[in-house]
């Protein structure tokens, strides 16, 4: 299988993240995407390939403009005011309080975040749009006929919304992609997302529609990240009704059980006619992930693998979580060697 990566993810690297009352080294590192290239290489999986630019068009297809140009700004304005640290939110503009977009960098950056764990740094926007160019580079690749691709996309996008970033993520790698091959002429597009934490951002961007169906199998929001979405009742809304659908499965749950909600999970791909499907690809559904609570080992990840690759369709792979560093890589690459012995 192709794999399309950018050293531009390098440019991600917040300091701090708060953790359990205190500041830790983030969780989110620039050593998860060497370690996952590391194993692509070391265990054959094929080509490695730079990604091509695609420009801002296919990322306004789905997130919102004054966001975008918030992204691009930020790190400018929030710097120009002398400071040398990592710009993150201190305050969010909670219920009964103003709407309107605040002017000042400090009141957007409250506003377009959802957490205080995804910091803008020097080279974030420059991650972020490669990231972006990662899996449209993969789609590309779907669009021209072929199986299957990975896109090795860092930073992650599932938890990135229209208008907001959060959970690691600015853009929506896999809903840009999804996008792009809808606009290239596949009529009906699964995102599949199997993250522990759930895919909140690809269900805001998609709720509404029926052409894109999302599912996601993650930690319950009852007691997990992000809290406030995620539920089993979200169905989609409007002509996106019947379009949406959420396996949240109780934090610890064993792998039988996160087996059992995959098998309603690609029986619903199946059922809709998808013409692709794009895997927003966590791992931190992992026994040893240090801040997620499912219990897959990492010869699970083959079977998860093969399992995709029964549903016979052309399959974009772009990374998403994913924290015990160490084992990444083999978990990651486990999935994709697992597809490709089923293709
Ligand atoms: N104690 C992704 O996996 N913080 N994002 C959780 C747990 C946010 C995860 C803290 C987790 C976001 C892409
Ligand atoms: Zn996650």
């Amino acid at each position: 299988m192709l794999t399309i990566y950018s050293d531009s993810h390098r440019l991600q690297h917040g300091r701090s993240e708060l953790i359990d009352g205190t500041l830790k080294p983030c969780f989110e590192t620039p050593s998860r995407a060497d370690m996952v290239l590391a194993a692509v290489r070391q265990r054959d999986l094929g080509d490695v390939v730079h990604p091509r630019r695609h420009g801002l068009e296919p990322i306004l297809r789905v997130h919102d403009e004054g966001y975008v140009r918030f992204l691009e700004t930020a790190w400018q304005r929030w710097s120009e005011m002398g400071r040398d640290y990592d710009a993150l939110p201190k305050m969010w503009q909670i219920r009964r309080l103003r709407e309107a977009v605040p002017e000042y960098v400090e009141g957007q950056l409250c506003y377009y975040s959802m957490d205080c764990g995804t910091p803008i740094t020097a080279g974030t926007w420059q991650a972020a749009t490669a990231s972006v160019d990662v899996a449209l580079t993969g789609a590309d690749r779907l669009i021209g006929g072929e199986r299957a691709a990975f896109a090795l996309t860092r930073p992650p996008g599932h938890h990135a919304a229209r208008d907001y970033c959060g959970g690691y993520c600015f853009f929506n790698n896999a809903a840009i992609a999804a996008q792009a091959l809808r606009d290239h002429g596949m009529h009906r597009v699964a995102v599949l997302d199997v993250d522990y934490h759930h895919g909140n951002g690809t269900q805001d961007i998609f709720y509404h529609r029926s052409d894109v169906l999302f599912l996601s199998i993650h930690g319950d929001p009852r007691t997990e990240y992000p809290f406030f979405l995620g539920f089993a009742d979200e169905k989609g809304d409007g002509e996106g009704l019947g379009y949406n659908f959420n396996f949240p499965l109780a934090a610890g749950s064993c792998v039988s059980t996160w087996f059992f909600a995959l098998d309603c999970a690609l029986e619903q791909i199946a059922r809709f006619g998808a013409e692709a499907l794009v895997v927003s690809l966590g791992v931190d559904t992992f026994e040893g992930d240090p801040i997620s609570r499912f219990q897959l080992g990492t010869p699970d990840f083959v079977t998860l693998g093969a399992r995709l690759a029964a549903l016979k369709l052309p399959t974009l792979f772009c990374l998403e979580g994913g924290y015990a560093v160490g084992p990444i890589g083999d978990n990651v690459v486990n999935v994709l060697a697992g597809f490709e012995a089923r293709s």
